[in-house]
């Protein structure tokens, strides 16, 4: 199979962080902005509505061209035919996940570099890093990973790296320069007053080297 290409920005949709804004309305002015993966991660939601909502973001994402990443449970990714899952070191273990998805992508959060080679060895399809700087938007447990930490993973692991956690269009850069292949953004893109506006300057930056 050839390796995967990941595109620059990896947006994630949290229906509990669109402040009360339809997550359907939110992903079209997502993809309006040119993002070709995004992630629908929603914790506390009822499965059946977080089922519902994939198949809606499903066909969305279709005719633009976008890939959909599920976060935490390969049978709302099977069930909506997403293009894969994303797995943290506590969801389902790499190798019952492979069993569950064959094909399909998936991702798996790391925080340092025997979880990233692990991911890597078990076959995982891309890694996630961090949190890269602090973050209000989730209580990861682990400390800023910064940037020289990501060099590191850089040159441990060949996998496509998503890096994650506390990114905006400010540092962005600072992330693919040290090796991200994409960036993984929530709450940047979501509190926008612009989220077209704001994807596309993300990646007019990337472009813009
Ligand atoms: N995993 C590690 S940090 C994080 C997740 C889901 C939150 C990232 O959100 P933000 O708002 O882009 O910092
Ligand atoms: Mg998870």
């Amino acid at each position: 199979m050839s390796p995967l290409i990941l595109p620059p920005l990896y947006a994630i949709l949290d229906p509990e962080q669109t402040k009360g804004s339809d997550p359907e309305a939110v992903l079209r002015q997502i993809m309006d902005g040119g993002a070709k993966i995004v992630q629908l991660r929603a914790k506390t939601m009822a499965p059946r509505d977080f089922l519902q909502l994939a198949r809606s973001a499903r066909s969305l994402m279709r005719s633009n061209d976008c890939r959909l990443i599920i976060n935490d449970r390969a049978d709302i990714a099977l069930a909506c035919d997403a293009d894969g899952v994303h797995l943290g070191q506590e969801d389902l273990p790499l190798h019952a996940a492979r069993k569950i998805m064959g094909q399909k992508l998936i991702g798996i959060s790391t925080h340092n570099e025997g979880q990233a080679v692990d991911a890597e060895r078990g076959g995982a399809d891309y890694i996630g890093f961090g949190p890269m700087f602090g973050t209000m938007t989730k209580a990861t447990g682990y400390g800023a990973r910064g940037v020289e930490m990501l060099r590191q993973i850089r040159a441990a692991v060949k996998l496509p790296i998503v890096a994650i956690g506390g990114i905006k269009e400010e540092n962005v850069g600072e992330v693919w320069r040290a090796g991200a292949d994409s960036a993984a953004i929530i709450s940047d893109i979501l509190s926008a007053t612009d989220i077209t506006a704001k994807t596309k300057r993300i990646l007019a930056l990337h472009l813009a080297g």
